[in-house]
């Protein structure tokens, strides 16, 4: 939220109120299964999240053992693609790997 100082046509100042609304933001969660492999996870954490190899291999074993794991937090419309983007390789790959998006 922020005001601005206007002066008016009648040479009067006026505060006028701009409210901003804060944007929703947007869990990407990938989950564990028993059959895509592990190098393919950490590959896609890297190409779709933009995760290090360090970053990717964390992330990768934190889904494999707890049986999810959070990619990123981003707003609606992004947090869409990346679950759109990780479902359509996965399938096109082959690999039954599942991917969630959750409002923070
Ligand atoms: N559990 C899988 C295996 O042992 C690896 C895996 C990790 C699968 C993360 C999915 O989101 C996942 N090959």
């Amino acid at each position: 939220m922020s005001d601005e100082n206007k002066i008016s046509s009648t040479g009067v100042a006026t505060k006028e109120k701009i409210e901003v609304q804060k944007p929703k933001l947007y869990k990407v969660i990938l989950l564990n299964d028993d059959y895509t492999p592990m190098e393919y996870v950490v590959k896609l954490l890297r190409m779709v999240f933009m995760k290090s190899e360090d970053e990717a291999v964390n992330i990768m074993l934190m889904v494999h053992k707890k049986g999810a794991g959070i990619c990123g937090i981003f707003t609606k419309e992004i947090a869409e693609t990346k679950v759109r983007t990780v479902l359509k390789m996965a399938k096109n790959d082959q690999h039954p790997l599942k991917c969630v998006m959750e409002l923070e």
